[in-house]
Parts: C-alpha cells; structure tokens; sequence
C-alpha cells in the first residue's frame, strides 16, 4: 500500500519526496495554481472558513476528513488508488498484457491529448461557477458549491501530476498551459463546448452538477480501465469525489422539484414565479439545455480517435470488465443515428468505430436514472406534467446532428419551424432573468431560498442549521 504523505507542501502518495525533481517541478507549478484560484476561484467568501472534505487516504475505511478551513488553504493533494496486483489490459489487441507502469512512446501523444481533454474541464468548471457564491440558496449549498470547487481543482492537480511525472517538457508547458485557457475566452478558450458556456444561476449549476458532471463520471470510468495503470488509478480515485457532485445535481434538481409543487399546490396554480418558485416548464427547458450540450461532449457517433484509444488500451468502455464479449470488437457491429437528407435514419457501423455513442447510450441511461425519481414526485403529488429527455439530436453542436434542427421529440425540422418553437424548447432571455431574479443569496445558517425546498439531511451527520459555511 503507498504511504500517504499527508504533511508535505502537496499532500501525497506517490513518494514525491523520492523525486526530488518532480518534487521541485510541482512545488513551482503549485504557486501558479494559487494565483489562478485566487484570480478565478470563488468571488466571494474566498477566506471564509467553509465546512470541507479534504482527501487525506486513499483507503476503504475513512478517505476524508472533514472540517472548517478557508478554501486557498485547502489541501489539494495528489492521490492514486492503491495498485492492483498483477492487473492485466482487459481489452484491445494487448489484451491480457501487464499493465503499463509507464508511457509506451507510441502512444505518448493520445495520451497526452486525453490528459489534458480531461485535465482542461476540471478549472474550466471552476471559473464557470465562480459568481455562484453571491446568490446560494442556503449556507448548505454554499458549502457544496465550494466543496465541488476544490475536488475540481484536486482534479486539476490529478492530471497535472500525471503530466509532470511522465511527459517530461510537454507535459510542463501543458500543465500551465491548463491555466492558461479560460471558460468562455474568445481567445483562449477551454477545450469542449460544454465548458466555455456560463452558468450563471443555480438551476444551472444543479442542471450542470447532475448532466455534465455525469459526463466526468463515464469518461473518468473509460480511463479507469486504461492500460496506463497510472491514470487508471488516478481516476479510480476522482470517481469517489465525482459521486458527490452528482448528488449536488440530483438533489438540487429534486428539491427546486418539490419546492415547485408545493407552491403549486398551496396557489392552485401552474405558474407559481409570482410566489417565488421556479415553473416546470423552465425547469424542462434548462434540463433541455443542459442534457443536449453534454451530448455533445462525447464526441461524433463514430470516431477514429475512439477506436484507437480502444485498439491501443487507452480508453476503454464504461464497465468494461463486466461485458460478455471479446473485448476487441474485431467483428461486432452496431447502428448509430445518422441524418441523410430530410429524415433521421440508422446506419450500422463497426463498434469500434462506434464507441463514443456507445458510452453516450450508457450515460443516457444513467440520466434517465434521476429523472424517474423527479417524476414519482410530479406523481406522487398528481400532477399532470412529466419531464423527459429530449432525442438526442435535439440542440447537438457535435456529430451528424451538427447543422440540423431536431425537435425534442424527435422531428427533423425546417429553419422556420425551429424558430417558431424554439422559445418553448430552450431558455428564453425572459426565462433566465426569471431565474436570475430568485437568485438572492441566503446566508442566515438553516434557511432556505424561497425557490427551493430543504435537503432531506445534512452534510457530514451535521444538522441543517450547523454553520456549513462562517461569515
Ligand atoms: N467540443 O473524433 P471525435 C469532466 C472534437 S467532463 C469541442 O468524435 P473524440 C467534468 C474532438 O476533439 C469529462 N470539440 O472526438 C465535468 C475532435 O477534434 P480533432 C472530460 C469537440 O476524440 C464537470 C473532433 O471534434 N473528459 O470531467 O472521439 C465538471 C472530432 O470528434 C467536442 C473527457 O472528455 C466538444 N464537445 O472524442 C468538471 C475525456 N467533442 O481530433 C469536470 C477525454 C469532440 O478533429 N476526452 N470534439 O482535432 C476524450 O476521450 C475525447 O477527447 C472526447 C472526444 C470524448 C471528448
Ligand atoms: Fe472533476
Ligand atoms: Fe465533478
């Protein structure tokens, strides 16, 4: 088991004390991080104590301490989960090989590039949220809100320490490059789509924590599998901090749920912004927004970089280990969406070729998951209205939707027609500065914005009126 270091300047387990180099390249790049997050972090409560969980071991029996500290003295540290004995490529044409302890040369460039795809999300989360703080709904969600900050700038260390410690040069100037590249920078801009849009109020940081989060857990489970032992570990461990976004997401969805129903009930009313709340056909068009442009951050339907990464180890398929197949996809086949001319149709294509969509059709499902339980609730309390999952073609910027308009229910349709629906589809300027409006900041410990309902429970076993968060 690796010995965690939990008092150096970067908290460890990865024996950085027995490379002094890399220590010394770290412990520079480390002052750069603080500079960014003072400059791009959260805008407000940057030095109040906040109520955090810090990751300090990497072990079954407690990972985390928890505790009030001010988030630039967080301890961002570096830690993999332990090795695995004997683990071995559990697909792809090395399939059954040893793992990899190091970066064979042939992929030093694939690699590179997935690195720093992931590694370019995590701060680009970060500034995305960084004016949230000013409006939280309640100090509990405050101290989410911070909470998810920091794990997304452990992540950010996460990718960095891999690039420092097995890409030499490139691997430096990448690293600070990541800070380099900002969310929504004309000419600098980060790397994916999804990353470069505002979130500027907290339906969208709920709608962003449950669907683009989601898109983290299933990459980060693709890398898991990777023959680079390294990043598998690497990620096996973000995983553990990445279920509490999600459940930032989902939970924050399903109160803004509740909380509409109630009002609903208490007015005998459908649009109950007049008493505070959020309307649930606002509610369905930012989960519109938000699944769509996540979609998009899987990639095209069919891609040559995918079947590589697989072909070669790099990146395999969420849950890899539990498929009943021969790991290689030499022959299987499966069909993808494609649109020809007026219609939406199907072609089949090789799974290899396949794979991005194949891990789109996964986390789907796993979206599907959460939205299930919002309806019980719209049941429970009889009312007449079901979110749903738009198709996947709907609102796509990334693939062979690109260019087209595709309803939510699935209609490929003309310019006018778009345009004409598209106010009931997606956000409209009004529907956000309704939005916006309810944003006012809660910072009395225990109460809860008007717009959303309490969390069934604290964090940590605290009460819900514990100081989460100390002005
Ligand atoms: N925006 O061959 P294709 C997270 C580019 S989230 C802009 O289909 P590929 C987190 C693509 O680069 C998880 N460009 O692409 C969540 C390619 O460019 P080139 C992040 C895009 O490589 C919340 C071209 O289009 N991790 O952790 O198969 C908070 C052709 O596309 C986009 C990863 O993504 C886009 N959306 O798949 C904090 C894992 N999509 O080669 C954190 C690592 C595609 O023509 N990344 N393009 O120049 C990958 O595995 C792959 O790069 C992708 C793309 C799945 C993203
Ligand atoms: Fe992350
Ligand atoms: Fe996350």
């Amino acid at each position: 088991m690796a010995i965690v270091d939990i008092n150096a300047k970067i908290p460890n387990n990865v024996d950085l004390v027995g490379d002094r180099r890399l220590q010394r390249a770290l412990e520079q790049w480390q002052p750069k991080f603080v500079r960014w997050w003072e400059e791009l972090g959260p805008s407000v409560f940057a030095r109040s104590p906040v109520y955090l969980r810090t990751a300090v071991d990497v072990g079954a029996q407690g990972w985390a301490h928890f505790d009030h500290v001010e988030m630039p003295d967080y301890r961002w540290g570096i830690f993999l989960s332990d090795p695995e004995a004997d683990r071995r490529i559990a697909f792809g044409d090395q399939q059954g090989a040893p793992v990899w302890q190091e970066v064979p040369g042939e992929y030093r460039s694939d690699l590179r590039r997935l690195l720093v795809v992931q590694g370019d999300t995590e701060p680009a989360s970060v500034e995305q949220q960084r004016h949230l703080g000013r409006t939280a709904p309640s100090q509990y969600d405050l101290r989410n809100l911070f909470q998810v900050n920091v794990e997304e700038g452990r992540h950010l260390w996460a990718m960095v320490y891999l690039l420092h410690r097995y890409f030499g040069r490139d691997g430096r100037d990448e690293a600070d490059a990541m800070l380099d590249r900002h969310s929504g920078d004309p000419d600098n801009p980060r790397i994916l789509g999804a990353f470069n849009e505002e979130t500027p109020d907290w339906l969208s940081f709920f709608m962003f924590t449950y669907f683009t989060d989601r898109d983290g857990k299933y990459q980060l489970a693709s890398l898991r599998e990777s023959a680079f032992d390294p990043l598998s570990r690497t990620c096996d461990f973000m995983l553990k901090e990445e279920a509490h976004h999600m459940f930032v997401g989902a939970t924050g969805v399903g109160r803004v749920l509740a909380r509409t129903v109630q009002l609903m009930r208490d007015h005998d009313t459908d649009d109950v912004h007049p008493h505070g709340g959020i309307n649930l056909a606002v509610l369905q068009k930012y989960l519109n927004f938000h699944y769509s442009l996540s979609l998009d951050l899987f990639g095209a339907e069919t891609s040559t970089n995918a079947a590589n990464y697989f072909a070669a180890g790099l990146k395999g398929r969420f849950q890899e280990e539990r498929r009943n197949d021969d790991h290689q996809l030499s022959s299987a086949t499966r069909t993808v969406p494609e649109v020809v001319g007026n219609a939406i149709a199907e072609r089949e294509v090789s799974q290899l070729a396949a794979l991005n969509e194949t891990l789109r059709d996964d986390y789907r499902e796993d979206c599907r998951k959460g939205l299930d339980r919002w309806n019980r609730t719209l049941r429970d309390h009889s009312v007449g209205f079901e979110l749903v999952l738009p198709h996947g073609g709907f609102n796509r910027h990334v693939g062979t939707f690109k260019g087209h308009r595709v309803s939510p229910d699935g209609r490929l349709v003309d310019e006018a027609t778009w345009r004409a629906a598209e106010a009931t589809w997606l956000p409209t300027e009004q529907d956000r500065a309704h939005v916006q409006a309810l944003m006012i900041g809660v910072t009395e410990a225990g109460r809860m914005a008007s717009w959303v309902a309490p969390p069934a429970q604290g964090i940590h076993s605290q009460p819900l009126e514990f100081d989460y968060v100390r002005y």
